[in-house]
Parts: C-alpha cells; sequence; structure tokens
C-alpha cells in the first residue's frame, strides 16, 4: 500500500483469521514484502506493520494461526480490533462448512460488535474457485454481517490479485460509519449508470 508523507495518523488493529491453509501468511507477506514466501503452519502469530495513505491509520495486522488448536486463542485478540479479515480458501468446498462455523463464532463475540470485516476469498487463481458470489451465499454472509459493514473481495496470494484492494476496504470501512458506506456506494453506481435494482442488489451482497 503507498508511503504517502512523514506525518502519520496512529496505528489501528487489524485480526486476520481464517482456517489454518486458507493462506493468511501467504498474503501478509505478499503484500508487505511483494514476495512469495515458502509457509508453515502458523503456531501463535506473526504480526507486520502496513503503511496506509496519510489521512488513515496505519495497520498492524495480526495474522493468528488457524489451526483447531490454536482457535481458542483468536478471542484474545479481539478486545483491540478495529478491522477484522477472513481469509477463505475459495477452493477447498469441503471445508467451506467448518470456515463458515468459525466465522458465524467469531462474529458472535461481544467484543466484536459493529467491527467491519472483510472477507477475503483467497486462492482466485486456481480453476475450480468458487467465485465471491457463491461463497456470500454458502457462508450465509448477508445473514451474518448484518448490522456491521462488510465486503467480499477476490484475491490470490499467489498472484497478489486482490490484495491492495481488501486492505484499502477494511481501511475504508474502519474509517466510515456504515451509513455513510452504504451512500457512497449508491452514489459511485448510479454515477456509472448502474440501475437502481442493481444498486440494492449490491448493497444487499455487500456494504
Ligand atoms: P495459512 O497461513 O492460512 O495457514 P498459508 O496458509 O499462507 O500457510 O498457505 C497454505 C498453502 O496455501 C500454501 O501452500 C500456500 O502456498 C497456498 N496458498 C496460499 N495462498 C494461495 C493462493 O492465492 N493461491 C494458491 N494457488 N495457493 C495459495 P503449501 O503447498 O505450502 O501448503
Ligand atoms: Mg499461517
Amino acid at each position: 500500500m503507498g508511503v504517502h508523507g512523514s506525518k502519520r495518523q496512529k496505528q489501528a488493529q487489524v485480526l486476520m483469521l481464517g482456517l489454518d491453509g486458507s493462506g493468511k501468511t501467504t498474503l501478509l507477506y505478499k503484500l508487505k514484502y511483494n514476495e512469495s514466501v515458502v509457509t508453515v503452519p502458523t503456531v501463535g502469530f506473526n504480526v507486520e506493520t502496513l503503511e496506509t495513505d496519510r489521512s488513515s491509520p496505519g495497520l498492524t495486522v495480526w495474522d493468528v494461526g488457524g489451526q483447531r488448536r490454536m482457535r481458542p486463542h483468536w478471542r484474545h485478540h479481539y478486545a483491540d480490533t478495529a478491522g477484522l479479515v477472513f481469509v477463505v480458501d475459495s477452493w477447498d468446498q469441503p471445508r467451506l462448512v467448518e470456515a463458515r462455523k468459525e466465522l458465524h463464532r467469531v462474529l458472535r463475540y461481544e467484543s466484536l460488535r459493529g467491527v467491519p470485516v472483510v472477507i477475503l476469498a483467497n486462492k482466485q487463481d486456481l480453476p475450480a474457485a468458487l467465485s465471491p458470489e457463491a461463497l456470500c451465499l454458502n457462508l450465509e454472509l448477508r445473514r451474518l454481517c448484518d448490522g456491521r459493514a462488510w465486503f467480499i473481495q477476490p484475491c490470490s496470494a499467489t498472484t497478489g490479485m486482490g490484495l491492495e484492494q481488501g486492505f484499502r476496504r477494511i481501511v475504508y470501512l474502519m474509517k466510515t460509519p456504515l451509513k455513510q458506506t452504504q451512500e457512497d456506494i449508491k452514489i459511485k453506481m448510479k454515477s456509472k449508470g448502474f440501475s437502481i435494482t442493481a444498486v440494492r442488489r449490491f448493497l444487499l451482497c455487500g456494504s
């Protein structure tokens, strides 16, 4: 993400969760160093800072191990979380039910109430990857994220496609009240000639 000027806003904490193998560590290092790293299952966590534009806080991104035995520790990070990024392996359909259960469990926590969430639909470079629309249905995102700002972003940690957009989106959602994000999207879509129905459909799928 671009570095602009020297006077920084304070840091905001982004918590990155998802099942083991969904690609969290790969995408964190692709984003930070534009390098493809060989990963080993994360025991504990990785933490990196990411620069944003001068008007936004810098991000401290926590990539917490996603293996089953690590998941009870996720909640220790919730209190200071300003934005949640949940990474899904779009190719691994047999584990979608597990991903959905974990996402639902996380979002039920009171300390994450109202915290915006970006779902990263990772591994879109693989031919059989599910589309963001299909994932949206499978993960029941509309119902689950009712009352909070959210967005689903297709990406590939291997190629880098969509990663910056995903993190720009979480910054935007963290900075902007929910009502305002919906207004912004309406105005932008209308100016591009989208019909009212298309705008409504979009807002039902992500805000
Ligand atoms: P995790 O940190 O969520 O547990 P990792 O996941 O970053 O360790 O990635 C798990 C495996 O998925 C790694 O492969 C990694 O290379 C692969 N991977 C991550 N992101 C992508 C992606 O966007 N596309 C593809 N094709 N593969 C990806 P290995 O083989 O080392 O297990
Ligand atoms: Mg990892």
